[in-house]
């Protein structure tokens, strides 16, 4: 048995299904596998009977092994799983790993420069990782201009280049883009076309 999927989850993990074979060990009989067994965060082991739902967020330890029909024991393997709770910090009705801005509400997830970060939280422009007078002075050689001719400079969502998005890079001034998908986890799947 083993887990192909990444260890870290928002929301918890479904283990729909074990493959179950009985390679056989140098000096065992290939006899077939007869049962899988696991235990979850060092409980009592039990039959192993998909699926298996673990949701309770934090850091779980999941042991799993399978015997034979000749009584061999599969030396017990262990996973380590992270459960995350589904957040939605800025109220925008995406959940954390979900929103490419996790601290401004920007239903939209409009990502014109297509890094993953929302216009809404990336004002860094050059893509240097902060956002700074480059970008202020980018941003400011662009005002009154349409969102249709420079749309990473349009941070709000407009439609213009104007007052609004200088008021966001303001508050963003000095500091990298994002937070983005769920931040501050540190280990992060994301996919982003
Ligand atoms: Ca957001
Ligand atoms: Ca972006
Ligand atoms: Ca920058
Ligand atoms: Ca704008």
């Amino acid at each position: 048995m083993s887990i192909a999927d990444s260890n870290t989850a928002m929301g918890g993990f479904t283990i729909h299904q074990v493959a179950c074979v009985d390679p056989g060990v140098a000096g065992q009989i290939v006899s077939g596998c007869a049962r899988t067994e696991y235990r979850l965060d060092g409980g009592p082991l039990q039959p192993f009977v998909p699926p298996i739902s673990i949701t309770t967020p934090g850091i779980h330890t999941l042991d799993f092994g399978s015997v034979d029909v000749a009584g061999n024991d599969e030396v017990v393997k262990t996973e380590i799983l992270t459960v995350v709770a589904p957040s939605d910090l800025d109220g925008d009705g995406l959940l954390g790993f979900g929103d490419n801005c996790d601290r401004a509400a920007n239903p939209d997830q409009r990502d014109t420069d297509r890094d993953c970060i929302g216009n809404r939280c990336d004002a860094d422009f050059n893509q240097n990782g902060v956002v700074d007078s480059s970008d202020a002075s980018l941003l400011k050689a662009r005002l009154g201009q349409s969102a249709a001719s420079f749309p990473d400079q349009d941070l709000d969502g407009d439609g213009t280049v104007g007052v609004g998005d200088t008021t966001i890079l303001r508050a963003l001034f000095r500091q990298p883009p994002g937070p983005s998908w769920g931040l501050p986890y540190d280990v992060v799947i994301q996919w982003c076309e």
